[in-house]
């Protein structure tokens, strides 16, 4: 089944985990059994992304050992147009909304855009939107960042990104944030748009998780808890409090 028709299909009955899996951080043998453990807990799809000096062999030889781990859809959330693995099952074919620089909101996407469009690969247009702190992904993406109070422009991106025609909207708070994106700027951009919300960035606790389902996120990133702890307790009652709603 197409990855997007997967998510739709999925939404339909319940809210989504996503684990986020940085091909920098493991081997590959060791990515196939944090996935395997990750689906076994309940996540639905494993995201590939996170470091910028990711090279085409580590991410294809990450794919390869995830896919032959998971059934569920492994999609890519590249940073940079080099690290297009087309043995993934999908690509978030994103642009940094509130980036100050044209590099991140069609730069490096015109780059890859062709070679994606004859490899069959799934590009799922994604708005992604940088909330404060931002943390790294913030300083490298050169985003105006929305500040934590701003729940305006928050929805005018948000809204902007749906009439573009994007299938999601992504709110990140970067990284391995001390604090996830704030309710009332999640709850602002549910109410204002009709596509899904993706919620990430600083949920390392089911309370988070749990907060973030409760404002109108459809579907969670993790991807510090599982760098730092692998699949544990916190990871598993994360997932538990997103599959409760
Ligand atoms: C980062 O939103 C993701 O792009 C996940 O964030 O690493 O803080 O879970 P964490």
């Amino acid at each position: 089944m197409e990855t997007m028709r997967y998510i739709y299909k999925k939404l339909e009955t319940q809210k989504l985990h996503m684990t986020l899996l940085d091909p920098d951080e493991q081997s590959p043998e060791q990515a196939a059994s944090i996935s395997r453990q990750a689906v076994e807990a309940g996540s639905d799809a494993i995201m590939l992304g996170g470091s910028t000096g990711l090279t085409q062999e580590l991410v294809d030889a990450t794919v390869k050992a995830i896919k032959g781990a998971v059934d569920v859809p492994i999609i890519l959330f590249p940073t940079i147009a080099s690290a297009v693995s087309l043995h993934a099952d999908a690509i978030y074919f994103m642009s940094l909304l509130n980036s100050k620089n044209p590099r991140f909101l069609l730069g490096e996407q015109m780059k890859a855009a062709a070679l994606i469009k004859k490899s069959g690969l799934e590009p799922i247009s994604m708005g992604y939107i940088i909330v404060e702190p931002g943390m790294e992904a913030g300083m490298v993406g050169e985003a105006e960042c929305i500040a934590r109070d701003d729940v305006k422009s928050a929805i005018g991106y948000s809204v902007a990104g749906e009439l573009l025609g994007m299938k999601l909207i992504y709110l990140e708070a970067g990284s391995g944030a001390p604090e996830p994106v704030p309710q009332n700027i999640i709850s602002g951009v549910k109410e204002s748009i009709d596509i899904p919300l993706i919620v990430g960035g600083g949920i390392r606790r089911a309370e988070h998780a749990e907060a973030a389902v409760q404002a109108g996120a459809d579907i969670i990133v993790t991807g510090t808890v599982v760098e730092e702890e692998g699949i544990s307790q916190a990871f598993i009652e994360i997932v538990k409090a997103i599959k409760s709603f």
